[in-house]
């Protein structure tokens, strides 16, 4: 293995570690535990590969009471503009700033907290993901310039894992079985 490659596996396992519950305060509210990394300049999907290699998602902010939470507990002693889990699917010619947004979990876009000039593709940027931001009290921006970024908060489920149906076992240890008698059929 060549130098350059150790290192940069070793810069991936320092962020993983960065990005991880252990190495941050935690905090617990519903159904999930939050922590907030940071990461100056980091891009959104950057943040949200190292969210989900640490064992959760970028936080998505989908009630009053869980937005209220994160404001005033999981960033409250803290400065600057940190990524959430928020991103825009189509924005055509920036046209259309306040639509097409989506959660990275799937849960449905139905609560929001703008800041009231928000979303605009400040400068006419492209701006397609979603930065909460001290500035504005915590409210939300439509972010696309990285020089603005601190950082990004992290949400993880504490439910437990559903368990798989017992016909999901059954279908999947029948196949290899099914594959070979496709392939001796085919012959
Ligand atoms: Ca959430
Ligand atoms: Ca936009
Ligand atoms: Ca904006």
């Amino acid at each position: 293995m060549n130098k350059l490659t150790l290192t940069t596996i070793l810069m991936i396992l320092m962020l993983v570690f960065a990005a991880s519950p252990s190495s941050a305060t935690t905090y617990s509210f519903g159904n999930s535990n939050y922590w907030v990394v940071r990461a100056k300049g980091m891009d959104w999907d950057s943040a949200k590969v190292l969210a989900e290699a640490a064992g959760g998602h970028l936080a998505t902010i989908t009630s009053a009471a869980e937005n209220t939470y994160v404001q005033q507990n999981v960033l409250k002693s803290r400065k600057g503009e940190y990524w959430l889990g928020g991103f825009q699917t189509s924005d055509p010619g920036g046209s259309a700033p306040a639509s097409n947004w989506e959660w990275v979990t799937g849960e449905a876009w139905s609560f929001t907290d703008w800041q009231p000039t928000e979303p605009n593709n400040y400068l006419g940027r492209d701006e397609m993901h979603l930065g909460t931001w001290s500035k504005n009290d915590w409210k939300w921006n439509d972010e696309g310039y990285l020089n603005n970024i601190t950082g990004f908060v992290v949400e993880q489920s504490t439910m437990p894992p559903v368990p798989i149906p017992a016909t999901f076992w059954l279908l999947s240890s029948a196949l290899p079985g099914l594959v070979l008698v496709r392939r001796y059929a085919l012959n």
